[in-house]
């Protein structure tokens, strides 16, 4: 047998004595799915990452992102210790401070801002990372803001908005039952893309088992091409769809009467008003053959339970979107497919779960009908996670809500994620005080007066459930950068700095305070978490649910609502109860602006603004490409990889084109997040969801045009 040297080992980063290589088991921070990796460390520092085999739902694989966690954690850009500004905000120039420095400099501007304005002038928001939004809120409440908002003013919670309009207050995104259904619908997800190993795993057993897949989604993607029926709507037109689907099932007679009879409300109403969606008329609203429409509708119907996969999403960027995803969801209902075996939100044994959970919703907030958003958005109000709706942030800093915000303290925020990033560039120029807590030296940072450094999920200790009741523990894998704090350990510090509790029962005063809380609604002990390094049996897990316990549903009529009394109750316009649909199209101008723009479907590779930063992710597309069908690219007489100029009412932008025949014909399809080169510049801030503030991100118009080459 052939042996091998030292530099030999050392090249293959082959683990073992010789090389001093050692793997550890981690939890990939990068995305939601926190997978289990594993990280091979040599002298401190990772030297490489791959997949864990130990995980049954990975399979012993890792995605591209979290394969360059290595670039993710020694990027240069990297936050390392307490910095104040000392330029012009956005300049970036900033200067080291210490800890205490930094702590004093908040306590004092956070007191003073309170006692000149009022708590409520100063707001408290956490970008992607969930985990402390309950300690966060607390915080906020302690201080005495309603102002707490986070990254989900433009994600998940329109969808769950929906469903607790349809199904009560505590239904918010039901799941598929994937072991038991025999036709699964996946309306605008693409799970192969963006839950790849914590959704698919479930999603391809499914497929072996042979269960019939109806896809909806405008383009081609991975998860379409194992579809039986595909259906291609124009982005956002998917509430003519579903309705138009209803009707279908109601004339013929395939509707669950007895299921509709016993669990639901308002069903006369809704079958009057679907009526008006002829087959005729949804292939010319939605584009979509009606042959197609039937089909998928039939096979939805007689197969029920067809469970709806929704995921967090495409189809609430759109103006008419919680509308349209209550459309969608009451198939379920005309099924007969919620609440039971083999549809959505099935009957089945309970998990283990960390205690506090992962949004603010836990948390009632202070004098919350005080909030920014809350008489623009009444149903936001009712039916989010107590949180302020923060897409129209830069009006609010400039004054144009009932009052002005003056004082941000953020965790790991992105103004690119909303439109007009440069709007609120704009305004966060004029804050009295400013704080980012972040990994990296971030765009939004650039304007902060402070910034503190925080850990990635490999610097900090960690708890995961894996499954449904095996409870790991991660320690630290490597060291933190520099001075990086655990985001927990920053919030325990700045209520010390403040003098402010940090929760009830018990006090947070640290991470691992946090970490004791945490693990214990699963009945175990860190210590005992600590000694199991494989994961280690919950002893208490949440009681299981049964088919009649989950239809009592909490609607305020008790049953599913066809039409819904909470946003009846709102009294404003797109209000109905009835799951309306108005064409987001009458809103555009067109004739200007034919193409429809679709923007951020995701890619395997990007995460939001995030990965732009990792070289090797950075480098698979540059800029973002501007995605168009062949033919509208040769209509247009424009070339794969041309730059061209891409327009909407907003502005104006150079993309370069990529052709791609997964595209829908007459769509433009571009991925958001590219700092300078985010299309989120030329979407419009005012062009919004009226129910749920949400912008119209998948469904909006723009031109191409050539670019004016000069011969000089
Ligand atoms: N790799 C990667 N994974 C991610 C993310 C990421 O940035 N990168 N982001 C995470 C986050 S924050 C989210 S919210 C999820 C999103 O997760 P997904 O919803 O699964 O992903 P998307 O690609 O946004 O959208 C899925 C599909 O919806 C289609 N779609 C777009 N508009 C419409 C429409 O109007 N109607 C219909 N029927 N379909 C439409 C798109 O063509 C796309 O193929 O992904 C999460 N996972
Ligand atoms: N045009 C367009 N815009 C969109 C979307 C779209 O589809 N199209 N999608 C929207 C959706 S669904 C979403 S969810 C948002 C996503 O928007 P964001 O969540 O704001 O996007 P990220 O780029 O992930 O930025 C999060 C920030 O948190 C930092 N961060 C990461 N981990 C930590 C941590 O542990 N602690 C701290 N303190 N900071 C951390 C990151 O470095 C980054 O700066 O974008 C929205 N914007
Ligand atoms: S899906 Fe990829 S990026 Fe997300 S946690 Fe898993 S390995 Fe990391
Ligand atoms: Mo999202």
């Amino acid at each position: 047998m052939k042996t091998f040297d030292k530099e030999e080992l050392l090249k293959a980063k082959i683990p073992c004595d010789e090389t001093g290589i050692t793997v550890k088991t981690g939890l990939c921070g990068f995305c939601g799915d926190a997978c289990l990796v594993d990280v091979y460390c040599r002298d401190g520092k990772v030297i490489k990452v791959e997949g864990n085999k130990s995980q049954p739902s990975s399979c012993g694989h890792v995605c591209v992102k979290g394969a360059a966690l290595k670039q993710a954690l020694y990027s240069p850009k990297r936050l390392l210790y307490p910095m104040k500004r000392v330029g012009e905000r956005g300049e970036g120039k900033f200067e080291r401070i210490s800890w205490e420095q930094a702590y004093q400099t908040i306590a004092e501007k956070l007191n003073q801002s309170k006692e000149q304005y009022g708590a409520k002038s100063t707001l408290f928001y956490v970008g992607h990372p969930k985990w402390f939004r309950a300690q966060a809120t607390d915080l906020a409440n302690a201080y005495g803001t309603p102002n707490f908002g986070t990254e989900s003013s433009t994600c998940a919670y329109a969808v769950m908005m929906a469903c607790q309009c349809n199904f009560g207050r505590t239904v918010r995104m039901p799941p598929a039952d994937l072991r038991n259904c025999k036709v699964l619908c996946v309306w605008a997800g693409n799970p192969l893309h963006t839950t790849p190993l914590t959704r698919l795993p479930g999603f391809l057993k499914a497929l072996e088992r042979g269960v019939k897949l109806i896809v909806i989604d405008p383009r081609c993607t991975p998860t379409s091409e194992h579809a039986d029926i595909h259906l291609r709507p124009l982005p956002g037109t998917d509430g003519a769809l579903a309705l138009g689907m209803a009707r279908v099932i109601i004339t013929e007679g395939l509707q669950n009467q007895e299921y509709i009879d016993k669990y639901t409300t308002g069903y006369e109403a809704y079958k009057e008003y679907v009526m008006e969606f002829t087959p005729e008329k949804v292939e010319q609203l939605t584009g979509v053959p009606k042959e197609d429409m039937i089909a998928a509708a039939r096979l939805m119907a007689t197969q029920a339970p067809c469970p709806i996969q929704l995921s967090a999403s495409p189809l609430v960027h759109n103006i008419n979107g919680v509308q349209n995803v209550r459309a969608i969801t009451l198939l379920m209902a005309l099924t007969g497919s919620f609440g039971v075996q083999g549809g959505s939100m099935a009957p089945g044994p309970g998990r283990a779960m960390l205690k506090g959970g992962m949004t603010g919703g836990v948390r009632e907030r202070v004098h919350a009908q005080q909030d920014l958003s809350h008489e623009q958005f009444p149903a936001w109000a009712k039916l989010s996670s107590q949180e302020v709706q923060v897409t129209r942030l830069a009006d609010y800093i400039e004054g144009k809500g009932d009052y002005p915000i003056k004082t941000v303290l953020a965790f790991g925020m992105n103004h690119h994620m909303w439109p007009r990033p440069d709007r609120i560039e704009k305004a966060l120029k004029q804050l009295d005080f400013f704080v980012d807590v972040d990994l990296y030296m971030t765009d939004t940072c650039r304007y902060a007066d402070i910034v503190l450094p925080s850990q990635t999920s490999l610097e900090r200790e960690q708890l995961q459930v894996l499954g449904m009741d095996t409870v790991f523990y991660q320690g630290h894998v490597v060291e933190p950068m520099g001075e990086a704090r655990s985001d927990m350990d920053i919030l325990a510090g700045l209520a010390d700095s403040l003098g402010l509790p940090l929760g009830n029962d018990p006090q947070i005063r640290s991470h691992e305070d946090y970490l004791r809380m945490a693990v214990s609604g699963t009945g175990l002990t860190l210590e005992e978490v600590k000694d199991a390094p494989e994961g280690t049996k919950a002893k208490r897990t949440l009681p299981g649910k049964t088919s009649e316990e989950i239809l009592q549903v909490k609607t305020p009529s008790g049953k599913i609502e066809f039409v819904s009394s909470i946003l009846e109750s709102c009294h404003k316009p797109g209000h109905e109860g009835l799951p309306v649909y108005h064409d987001y199209r009458e809103q555009l101008p067109l004739e200007a602006y034919p193409l429809i723009l679709s923007t951020g479907s995701r890619k395997p590779q990007f995460f939001h603004s995030r990965t732009y930063r990792i070289p090797w992710l950075a480098k698979l597309e540059e800029y973002p490409l501007a995605e168009v069908h062949p033919k509208d690219a040769h209509k247009l007489g424009m070339q794969d990889g041309e730059v061209v100029i891409l327009s909407t009412p907003v502005g104006s932008m150079e993309f370069v084109l990529s052709e791609n025949s997964s595209t829908l014909k007459g769509t433009v399809n571009i991925y958001h997040g590219a700092g300078e080169k985010d299309i989120n510049y030329l979407m419009d801030d005012t062009y919004l969801d009226p129910i749920s503030g949400f912008p119209g991100f998948k469904s909006y118009c723009c031109r191409l045009q050539k670019k004016e080459v000069s011969h000089g």
